[in-house]
């Protein structure tokens, strides 16, 4: 390709794409692969799902005439080869960097973006309403409508709520089924299961080449001689006579299967469904890593490896030999990550109380639940990407006296609010909620910031809620839930590494609304919750500096809180901070005001640290604590001026 003239590079805007012959548009999409390799190869990313949609990206774009056609990414993760299509080709070398382009679509990034994402089973809801809006403006033909869904994001049950709305009020969109049977993990479930035995049914590609795609029913009479069959017949002939039957009864037009490689394929499916007036969906089948060896041939596990690439990981398209560990790194090796002490934890729980589960939704490597579901799999459940249904399944176990652990991200744990309230709270069923990603994540940004679970959950009533302070207290608390038997606890925990506190052999349980004094001072005491602990101690070492001798505590439990605890912090000190990697609103410093209040008493200067009222953006983490002053060396300054200051500190930032 060197000594080729790279087209892509001419390609400022999709419309670019409209001139080009067939030879052209795959050229184009063998650049667009190559610059994802090559870039993402470097600065890290999605990566595997971003090879499988080039050449589909590649025959919208050249179909359609975006923006005034609409293209929606679910999740938007496989959007990278849309962005350099849509003119920001040089800008990809940024993406997911702070001030660089944004991890998904983003709708104030480019009028390319129709809508923002980073949660899965979106696109088609939002289509739905594009396409409506304009039928009710009087201008149905304002703009083709598309919306392209993996077979993972497809297992979302808000995609079906949209599927029987468009089927029923017969919206003209067109659905791209994206289906490489690949979640992060593998697919799971009967829906997976279908989409497989047509996909990777060969006939279905030979058949209709160059045919008319459009199913028929199977033919009448022979439904009765069909009964007899054995399942596995049965299911080649259903899938080979009547690939999209499902979809048929549900009033929408399906064609399928096309391969997802084949730019020519692609066009002349899309050309066909985007005519028709009415809900299509068409069927591709795409490989995840498609063009990079160890993702395309790695089997399940290569394509799960390469969902995303490390920094620096790939080198000349391939992957980068393994950096050797230096002899101060083997020496001082990094402290576990607290995914992987809850997974290993879970384990240990599991094998002393059999009625323990572990729930996940679609996240087994992302919670440290594929360390369960090897250790013990009979106890480890994936219901695909449905938070709803995950905690759902949890309260009917619970319901039957099981002790289920719903291991959820807490960005992804907000859709299942409903069932939280209604269906766990209100019975008070033992459900533990263990919240992976409890904080400022970094790179995927807002859409996956887990800054609001202790708001959102510090009202409902029954529940406890708890974060540790390490990765020690994180194995205490854990046991702590799962010996607890009056209800749900909400459990929330950070990315990344511990602190390297010393494991304990046997866990403890510490006792329910009960905190810790961690360091005795007097004038200001700080008060951390989770991850805020940490935080507090190192305002109170740099405090010390300036001698400031400053109390620290652990909460422990935002709910309920330690009154005892508060009212002695309380009477004793002239401050009292609040550190949280929550948002402030709701958060566990208002429940402190609270608690101090309506005991009735007297309630000191109170300074909230913690997140602001505002999303906050992409970027490391240590750049991200830094916008938002959630270090050790603001809360300290902040600490220092409310001390000198006569005036009560204000809120917030
Ligand atoms: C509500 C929600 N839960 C979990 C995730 C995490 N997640 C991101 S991508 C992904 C897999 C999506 O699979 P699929 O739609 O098939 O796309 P593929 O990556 O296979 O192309 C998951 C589970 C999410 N984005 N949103």
């Amino acid at each position: 390709m060197t000594d080729r003239k790279r087209l892509l590079d001419q390609i400022e805007r999709p419309q670019d794409l409209h001139g080009l012959s067939e030879d052209e548009l795959r050229q184009v999409a063998d650049e667009v692969r190559s610059h994802i390799i090559d870039t993402v190869g470097e600065i890290g990313g999605h990566f595997g799902a971003n090879l499988g949609t080039v050449e589909l990206t590649v025959a919208l774009h050249s179909l359609l005439d975006s923006p005034r056609d609409k293209i929606l990414w679910d999740v938007g993760h496989q959007a990278y080869p849309h962005k350099i299509l849509t003119g920001r080709r040089d800008q990809l070398q940024t993406i997911r960097q702070y001030d660089g382009l944004a991890p998904f679509c983003a709708i104030h990034e480019s009028e390319h973006d129709i809508m923002g994402a980073g949660h899965a089973s979106t696109s088609i809801g939002y289509a739905v309403g594009l396409k409506e809006a304009m039928r009710l403006r009087g201008e149905a033909d304002a703009g083709k409508v598309v919306a392209v869904i993996g077979d993972g994001s497809m297992t979302g049950g808000v995609a079906f709520e949209a599927i029987s709305q468009a089927g029923g009020l017969g919206t003209p969109i067109v659905v791209v089924l994206n289906d490489n049977g690949m979640s992060i993990a593998p697919n799971v479930g009967a829906l997976s299961r279908y989409f497989n035995r047509v996909r990777l049914n060969p006939k279905l590609y030979r058949t209709r080449e160059g045919v008319e795609r459009k199913l028929t029913r199977l033919p009448a009479g022979i439904g009765h001689a069909f009964e007899h069959l054995g399942p596995q017949l049965k299911e080649s002939i259903k899938a080979f006579w009547a690939p999209g039957l499902f979809w048929e009864e549900l009033d929408w037009a399906y064609m399928g299967v096309i391969d997802g490689h084949d730019v020519h394929a692609l066009r002349e499916a899309l050309t066909e469904a985007l005519d028709a007036q009415r809900p299509v969906v068409v069927h591709v089948a795409t490989v995840k890593g498609k063009g990079f060896e160890a993702a395309e041939n790695g089997g399940l596990e290569g394509m799960e490896t390469w969902h995303a690439a490390k920094p620096k990981s790939i080198a000349n398209g391939a992957p980068a030999p393994a950096v050797a560990l230096s002899a101060a790194a083997k020496a001082n090796p990094a402290p576990p990550q607290y995914t992987k002490v809850f997974g290993e934890a879970l384990v240990r729980e599991v094998q002393r109380d059999p009625r323990i589960v572990g729930i996940t939704a679609a996240m087994n490597s992302g919670t440290g639940l594929n360390i369960l579901q090897k250790a013990e799999p009979a106890h480890y459940f994936d219901v695909g990407i449905a938070e709803q249904q995950g905690v759902l399944f949890a309260a009917g176990l619970a319901l039957e006296g099981a002790k289920p652990v719903v291991a959820v991200y807490s960005t992804f744990l907000q859709r299942a609010f409903d069932q939280i309230v209604h269906d766990v709270a209100l019975q008070s069923l033992n459900v533990v909620f263990a919240m992976d990603r409890a904080g400022l994540v970094g790179d995927d940004g807002p859409t996956h910031h887990g800054v609001f679970d202790i708001a959102y959950l510090r009202p409902l009533p029954n529940m406890v809620l708890m974060a540790p302070r390490d990765e020690a207290q994180l194995v205490h608390l854990l046991h702590t839930a799962l010996t607890y038997d009056d209800g749900p606890i909400g459990l929330r925990y950070p990315r990344g590494e511990g602190t390297g506190a010393p494991l304990p052999d046997q866990p403890q349980i510490i006792e329910i609304g009960t905190g810790e004094i961690l360091r005795e001072g007097e004038r200001v005491a700080i008060v951390g919750y989770g991850s805020g602990v940490a935080k507090a101690l190192e305002a109170a070492d740099l405090l010390a500096e300036s001698g400031i001798n400053a109390t620290v505590a652990d909460a422990r439990f935002a709910k309920p809180m330690d009154r005892a605890l508060l009212a002695q912090l309380a009477a004793e000190h002239e401050l009292l901070v609040t550190v949280e990697e929550g948002v402030l609103p709701g958060g566990f410093g208002t429940g402190v005001w609270e608690t101090l209040n309506d005991a009735g008493l007297t309630v000191p200067r109170i300074l909230r640290v913690g997140l602001p009222d505002r999303f906050v953006t992409h970027g490391k983490p240590a750049l991200l604590h830094a916008e938002v002053g959630f270090t050790g060396e603001r809360i300290a300054e902040r600490i220092e001026s409310a001390l000198r200051e006569p005036r009560p500190a204000l809120a917030g930032r």
